[in-house]
């Protein structure tokens, strides 16, 4: 394969993968351009209130590490501002939380008196697919035995590589770059 080749190659991974990246899930910034602080009295339950988070989206959390950090904990936790036992705790500044289930995920800040101050934010992730119909056969033709597609087990399939393919993007793209 030509280097001219092999480049356009790339490119073309490069392009696909980025684009089924978008797709895999939105990104919402906690507290949008106020970002993740004490500053200003952000409501954090209302910023979260007027989303609708799903799985796969990601939670960024931007903030002076300084400052602040981020600790997921339990609702018990959440509700009385004790940073003492956190499920996960996040200290970069630039942190992205992808979820994975539905739920609630509660997230606070731990340095003392914050989250007393309001610097917590509850990010319910509805699940979605509960709230459709259950999908039910297609009404069987009486009389015609034309050839009738399975929808759903058609469309999940390549869902679901979609969705493998999009979370393992940068294992992909690390073998593609290691292979020219
Ligand atoms: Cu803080």
């Amino acid at each position: 394969m030509g280097l001219e080749r092999a480049n356009v190659g790339v490119f073309i991974v490069v392009m696909i993968c980025g684009c089924m990246q978008i797709g895999s899930g939105t990104v919402y910034k906690v507290g949008d351009s106020a970002g993740w602080t004490t500053i200003g009295k952000v409501d954090y339950k209302q910023w979260a209130a007027t989303k609708t988070f799903k799985v796969n989206d990601v939670i960024l959390f931007e903030y002076s590490s300084q400052f602040h950090n981020v600790m997921q904990v339990k609702h018990v936790h959440y509700k009385s501002c004790n940073a003492s036992f956190p499920i996960a705790t996040h200290t970069s500044g630039n942190d992205s939380i992808t979820i994975t289930r539905h739920g609630h995920h509660f997230f606070l800040c731990g340095v003392p008196g914050h989250c007393q101050a309001g610097q917590k934010v509850d990010i319910n992730v509805l699940r979605l697919s509960s709230s459709l119909p259950p999908s039910s056969p297609p009404t069987a033709l009486p009389t015609s035995s034309a050839i009738v597609p399975a929808p759903s087990s058609s469309k999940a399939a390549p869902f679901y590589a979609l969705s493998w393919f999009s979370n393992h993007l940068w294992i992909v793209m690390a073998v593609v770059v290691a292979l020219f």
